[in-house]
């Protein structure tokens, strides 16, 4: 495939964004060459600047569920956009989706919309904070909860001190304030809470991880640990920014079955466009301003276009729930199809799938934390994820990342897609 379009839209864009890019994993820094310029899209293809036709495994990061360009979703856009895009005033759309939203997730009564997956998250924290009156947060190395400094974290020296600020920018002061627990550890979350008794306001945890490839808890670990959240008086968050609305109508709480106190979401609920939202029982949310004390604000928080887009995807989605299941059995066939190439040339590897959520990672360790996701071999990556976009297959162009699958893929698609695999092995062995 040619990409010579794509290279020089890069460079010129170098000149004025940094990096060329407006968030930093899609400028390709972990596989290696030049990020692909998209044109347009519609259902399950992309179609980038050099006029590839592309398979798209990503869906803008999860949104795009029901496939590029879905034309209920356009249309209320568009006849959205002709009544003006944004008031800074109360709409009734705002009220339509949050009952909407109410009526699909468990264990929420109220709902706040604001303009990312990052400030649903950050928001939600200091709703924590507020609510309980602790400081400290406990989130999982490998979990990504956006750019916000007290997410920006790293382990720290020793189990059960403070973290460390993993970017310049982000002050010890904020760092001292976020743990960091091990995914599917529940032993690391006991020593934390043990040596900070009466300090914690929260954990929060990505239910199904999506961020560090695809990592699913252990019935054991993620009951533990809502036991352990109710017996010290600790928020549970799930941030479902990828799992909300993606893994069922009611999310990650409804198909695993464990109650969380505060809920993210982002991706999906905006239908492509810039939404946000947390959502908890009414007597959390009471806090909130201007009901409580708690500050929360965004100028474009609930705007009416992106409310459109929302509620548009979420009608569909709630209307046909079998979607879900449509999806998720898609995912298995093509899990199924490409551990069946992997194993036949004795590739190492790994797929853990969770609905319609994969990835594959290669090592012959089982993939359950960020420690042992790091141990995938990132040349075979490279060379899997170039050898697919040689073929027209667009995966993350990152080991840590998911694969989203949305329902406009067919079968054949897949078939297309295991093809490809077949035809590249021979570079990964
Ligand atoms: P945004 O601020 O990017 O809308 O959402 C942050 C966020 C929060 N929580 C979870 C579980 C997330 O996965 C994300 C964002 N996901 C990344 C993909 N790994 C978005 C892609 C990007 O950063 O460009």
């Amino acid at each position: 495939m040619i990409y010579k379009r794509s290279s020089a839209l890069f460079s010129e864009a170098k000149k004025y964004i940094p990096g060329g890019v407006n968030s930093p994993v899609r400028a390709f820094k972990a596989v290696g060459g030049d990020p692909i310029f998209v044109k347009s899209a519609k259902g399950a293809y992309l179609y980038d600047e050099d006029d590839n036709r592309l398979i798209d495994y990503i869906a803008s990061w999860g949104p795009l569920i029901l496939g590029h360009a879905f034309e209920p979703v356009i249309n209320a856009v568009i006849e959205k956009a002709k009544k003006g895009t944004s008031f800074g005033m109360p709409t009734e759309i705002e009220t339509e989706l949050a009952k909407l939203a109410v009526s699909m997730v468990p264990n929420i009564d109220k709902i706040r919309f604001v303009n990312s997956g990052t400030e649903a998250c950050m928001s939600a924290v200091r709703l924590a904070r507020g609510y309980t009156g602790n400081d400290k947060i406990i989130k999982f190395a490998g979990c990504y909860h956006g750019h916000s400094d007290s997410f920006l974290i790293q382990a720290g020296s020793g189990a059960v001190t403070f973290g460390s600020p993993n970017s310049p920018g982000v002050t010890q002061g904020t760092a001292k304030d976020t743990l960091l627990a091990t995914y599917n550890d529940l032993e690391s979350v006991k020593a934390l809470t043990h040596a900070n008794k009466g300090e914690i306001a929260a954990v929060i945890i990505e239910p199904v991880a999506g961020n560090m490839g695809c990592i699913i808890p252990s019935e054991e670990f993620i009951k533990g640990l809502r036991e352990l959240c109710t017996r010290e008086n600790i928020l549970l968050i799930f941030d479902e920014v990828m799992t909300g609305f993606r893994l069922g109508k009611g999310g990650a709480q409804e198909v695993l079955g464990i109650d969380a106190d505060i809920v993210t979401f982002g991706k999906v609920i905006g239908g492509g466009l810039p939404v946000g939202a947390f959502a908890a029982r009414s007597e959390i949310m009471s806090q909130l301003a201007p009901d409580g004390p708690v500050y929360q604000a965004g100028t474009l928080s609930g705007n009416p276009l992106a409310m459109s887009a929302g509620l548009a995807m979420l009608t569909e989605l709630n209307n046909n729930p079998e979607i879900f299941w449509s999806l998720a059995d898609k995912t298995a066939y093509l899990h199924k199809g490409l551990e069946k190439v992997l194993i036949e040339n004795e590739v190492s590897h790994q797929i853990n799938r969770f609905g319609s959520m994969i990835s594959v990672h290669f090592t012959d360790e089982p993939v359950i934390d960020f420690t042992s996701s790091a141990k995938g071999n990132n040349e075979t990556f490279k060379k899997y994820f170039h050898g697919m976009l040689e073929q027209g297959v667009y995966l993350p162009p990152s080991a840590f990342e998911s694969y989203f699958l949305n329902d406009a893929i067919s079968y054949d698609d897949i078939d297309q897609t295991i093809i490809a695999l077949q035809k590249i092995v021979d570079q990964l062995k």
